[in-house]
């Protein structure tokens, strides 16, 4: 029976990974190579991704993962290096939570108005979205000498390959891309003053990105020629991608440091009532439409934990299974959580602005963020499926936070729906069919998925408790 192996190199927020995936007829299987930390650095300059790092993780992730057929790669989105005309990269990358762009969407929406920007490229509104990021470098020396833009993963493969492409998945997420034509809008680019040429030709998921170098090879003791496959490069497109789902009926969250909680489309909404609630249309496989809203996500507990000195996560969650629920609540989709630093007493001021009990020990902050998430889930799931009319029966959960059984179940409850738990690495598994159809596996998104769900190990939680707890709750959220 004809198997492959592909290595889907997957980097998130928190950390990176090289997994490698076995498929073949009605076979799936993902083992991890290697994986790293993604710790940003901090410089006098703001706050920077050590891309450096992350490169050699890749390598070593390579050697580790021995024999492949291809390799794909995937990050979180917006981010990118800078590169001068010599290709060589200027500077460490800037990390999206880096405070640059305070204040600089407002300078944007002067001269095209928010109403415009959103009928043109369906873009939720973040500080961070790729064209608030270029506009914030203007006038900088460094922007100056800058002749090419690279998204992470497209740096990362230039640097694995030598060839330069933007993959459209996550070009999307620049808010430079029509969602409605996927290329560039060149209108919303001319108005802002943006020069595409910066950007290196669009590429899909599943068109060739090159050969792995010559000295990739050697330090990775890869025997060539070994190509590189274009994924999903977003990792919340190679994620949506595999989602254990049948038909359409059905909503997904992503949860790792985010919670990127909507629906699947073949169509983007670019209406206004869209905009103000901040639903964002970024572009999946095959001409779909990743409708969706960025909440916190776990980064409110990774952030809480490490302000602990790093507890036992399992013993936290234990902990916070026995404070009672719904207590107090946050915002799980306040802007105001992005930054780094003291989140348990921003969490604790939060719940004192809204006249509600101040969590206290670690379980009860815990309990409050868990709490809050499940409560922003419900709201995202209810909202797309009203803004979209596309109803759904069922909630998917896919990443880190499916080993985190409460708040899975914390979900089910305020969705009012079963969710179904699992793949934990969905966006690495995503990467991997990407590839695998590339080469003549598995068959579309549909056959992908079926794949998916035949394959790997899934947690279904069924709805529990009155769903008029959460009504409540999102009432005292919404009336502070
Ligand atoms: P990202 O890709 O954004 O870096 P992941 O999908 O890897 O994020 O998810 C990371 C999150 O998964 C962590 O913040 C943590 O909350 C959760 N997580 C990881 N391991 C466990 C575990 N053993 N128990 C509960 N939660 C976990
Ligand atoms: C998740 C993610 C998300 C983006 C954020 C910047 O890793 O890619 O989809 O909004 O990072």
């Amino acid at each position: 029976i004809d198997t492959k192996a592909f290595a889907a190199v997957d980097l998130g927020a928190s950390s990176g990974r090289v997994m490698v995936g076995r498929v073949g007829a009605d076979r799936l299987e993902l083992t991890e190579a290697h994986r790293f930390p993604n710790r940003p650095v901090r410089t006098p300059d703001g706050l920077r991704w050590d891309v450096l790092a992350l490169y050699a993780g890749v390598l070593d992730g390579l050697r580790a993962a021995g024999r492949v057929d291809s390799v794909g790669v995937d990050s979180w989105a917006v981010d990118h290096g800078l590169l001068d005309a010599d290709g060589v990269l200027l500077g460490n990358p800037v990390h999206y939570r880096d405070a640059r762009t305070e204040g600089v969407a407002e300078r944007v929406w002067a001269s095209l108005p928010a109403g415009e920007l959103y009928a043109a490229t369906g873009l939720q509104y973040a500080p961070f979205n790729t064209l608030y990021q270029l506009v914030a470098a203007r006038g900088t020396a460094q922007f100056a000498a800058a002749r090419r833009l690279l998204l992470i993963p497209d740096l990362l493969t230039y640097w694995l390959t030598g060839e330069q492409g933007t993959e459209l998945t996550n070009a999307s997420t620049t808010q430079l891309i029509d969602p409605r034509t996927r290329d560039w809008s060149r209108e919303v680019a001319d108005r802002l003053g943006i020069d595409l040429g910066l950007f290196a030709p669009l590429r899909r998921p599943g068109d060739p990105a090159g050969l792995l170098r010559p000295e990739v090879l050697e330090e990775t003791g890869l025997a060539g020629p070994v190509p590189v496959t274009a994924v999903g490069s977003h990792d919340t497109a190679s994620a949506v991608a595999a989602v254990p789902a049948s038909g359409e009926r059905f909503a997904y969250i992503c949860t790792g440091t985010w919670s990127l909680a909507g629906l699947e489309l073949s169509a983007p909404v670019l209406t206004q009532e869209s905009r103000a609630a901040n639903f964002t249309n970024e572009l999946g496989l095959d001409g779909t439409v990743r409708y969706l809203r960025n909440i916190m996500g776990l980064w409110l507990l990774q952030e809480s934990v490490r302000a602990w000195g790093d507890p036992d996560l399992g013993e936290l969650l234990l902990a916070a299974a026995r404070v009672p629920a719904l207590r107090s609540v946050v915002d799980a989709g306040d802007a105001g959580f992005l930054a780094p630093g003291r989140m348990p007493e921003r969490i604790a001021e939060a719940c004192r602005a809204s006249g509600q009990p101040v969590p206290e020990t670690p379980a009860e902050v815990t309990r409050c963020i868990l709490d809050s998430l499940a409560l922003a889930h419900r709201a995202a799931v209810g909202e797309a499926q009203r803004l979209a009319g596309h109803p759904v029966d069922v909630v998917h959960v896919v990443g880190g936070g499916t080993r985190n059984a409460l708040l899975c179940q914390l979900t089910a409850d305020a969705c009012g729906l079963p969710v179904v738990a699992g793949p934990t690495e969905a966006a690495a598994l995503g990467n991997v069919l990407v590839q695998a159809r590339a080469h003549g596996l598995v068959g579309d998104l549909a056959g992908m998925r079926r794949l998916v769900a035949r394959t790997q190990s899934l947690t279904r939680y069924e709805p529990r408790g009155d769903p008029a707890r959460w009504q409540a709750a999102a009432a005292r959220l919404a009336h502070r």
